[in-house]
């Protein structure tokens, strides 16, 4: 009989992608269980419904309940989306990061012990190494220094994973990705922000001088590599994933409003960011050499169609910026 995945987080950004996949290329029975937090959209996945290998459940990780119902069934891999992904929205207000995150993760190995789970890849984040000076990248070795409130949650699940395996020999994997953009990101990251912002003919919010830098990859080629660490990663091991694209933000900002042949008048510089991490970068090289991993998305090539995806879905994001996103944007940005 086929494995089963449980995949959490599957309604998100990235889970999104990665469920898709899944079920593209494997046999696998995948379980989708998500809170459906503002982050998480089942339209996304609406049209997997009909395939009778992917099931939804609506379920919290940082509720025991809520797993047990899952686990009565048996589960063969586990890949953990799961989180509070915003950093701003952890300044404003930790609490569900601490929740979701930490809590979470700790649920989940701990179910995944009792019911001896066969892999278990708990997917992390470049952020939980802090902020580089202009010079060097990110190893799998470099020193955890996370500064906000999200990558230090991020850093305690990534140190509870670590511990599982140490401790009990759990066959615990992690991922550290560099920053993603593509289809299906939710317009409060800075790319799929931009975009819609400049569609709509709204200020561009930069945050302090612009030049913070970030390495970007496309969000099919973090899935891609989520992949081979699944089926060919050593258990106990970490994985950078990254694509060598480092750009300070000014320079994606602009980059999207010459896709769009929108001003730059529209660009607006604002307060920063506290804690506000100054640059990352990814050495990718562990997972290049050992598990073959190598990007295929062109960065110009990949934010070009990135754009077209949400000129040609608009009202996707039309919908999410309605509400309690609305009020989310004047919090953050109103008085800015
Ligand atoms: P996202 O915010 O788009 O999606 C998160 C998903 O998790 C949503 O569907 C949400 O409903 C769900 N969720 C939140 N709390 C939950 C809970 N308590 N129980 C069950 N489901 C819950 O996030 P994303 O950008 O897709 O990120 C996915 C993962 O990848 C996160 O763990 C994040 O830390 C990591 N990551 C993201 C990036 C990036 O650039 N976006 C880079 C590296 C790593
Ligand atoms: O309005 C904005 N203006 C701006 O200048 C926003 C939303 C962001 N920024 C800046 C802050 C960062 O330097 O752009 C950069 C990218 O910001 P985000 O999109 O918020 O991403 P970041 O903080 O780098 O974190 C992301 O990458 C790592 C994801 O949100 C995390 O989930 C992931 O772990």
């Amino acid at each position: 009989m086929a494995d089963t995945v449980l995949i959490t987080g599957g309604c998100g950004f990235i889970g999104t992608n990665f469920v898709r996949r899944m079920l593209e290329r494997y046999d696998y029975n995948i379980i989708n269980l998500d809170k459906l937090t503002y982050a998480g959209n089942l339209e996304n996945l609406a049209d997997c419904g009909n395939n009778d290998r992917y099931t939804f459940v609506r379920g919290d990780v940082a509720s025991v309940d809520d797993l047990e119902k899952v686990f009565a069934k048996p589960i063969d891999i586990i890949v953990n989306f799961a989180a509070e992904s915003h950093v701003d929205r952890s300044i404003i207000d930790p609490d569900s990061f601490i929740r979701t995150n930490i809590n979470g993760t700790f649920n989940l190995l701990e179910m995944a012990r009792r019911k001896n789970t066969r892999r278990f890849i708990q997917i992390s984040t470049d952020e939980v190494y802090g902020s580089l000076g202009s010079t060097g990248a990110f190893h799998e070795d470099t020193p955890l220094s996370p500064n906000s409130p999200y990558s230090a949650s991020k850093t305690s699940a990534d140190l509870l994973a670590t511990a599982y395996f140490k401790t009990f020999g759990m066959p615990v994997i992690i991922t550290r990705c560099s920053n993603n953009y593509g289809p299906y990101q939710f317009p409060e990251k800075l790319i799929p922000l931009i975009i819609t912002n400049a569609l709509a003919d709204k200020e561009l919010p930069v945050y302090g001088d612009g030049l913070n830098v970030r390495d970007w990859i496309h969000v099919k080629d973090h899935c891609a590599a989520i992949d081979l660490v699944m089926h060919k990663g050593e258990t106990g091991n970490i994985y950078n994933i990254g694509a060598s694209n480092e750009k300070a933000n000014i320079e994606i900002v602009k980059l999207v409003l010459a896709i769009l042949g929108k001003p730059e008048s529209l660009i607006r510089y604002v307060t920063d960011r506290p804690g506000h991490d100054r640059r990352y970068a990814i050495d990718s090289g562990k997972i290049t050499g050992q598990l073959g991993y190598k990007p295929s998305v062109d960065f110009a090539e990949g934010m070009r169609e990135t754009v077209e995806w949400y000129v040609d879905n608009r009202e996707w994001w039309e919908r999410i910026k309605t509400g309690a996103y609305l009020e989310y944007y004047e919090k953050m940005y109103g008085s800015r």
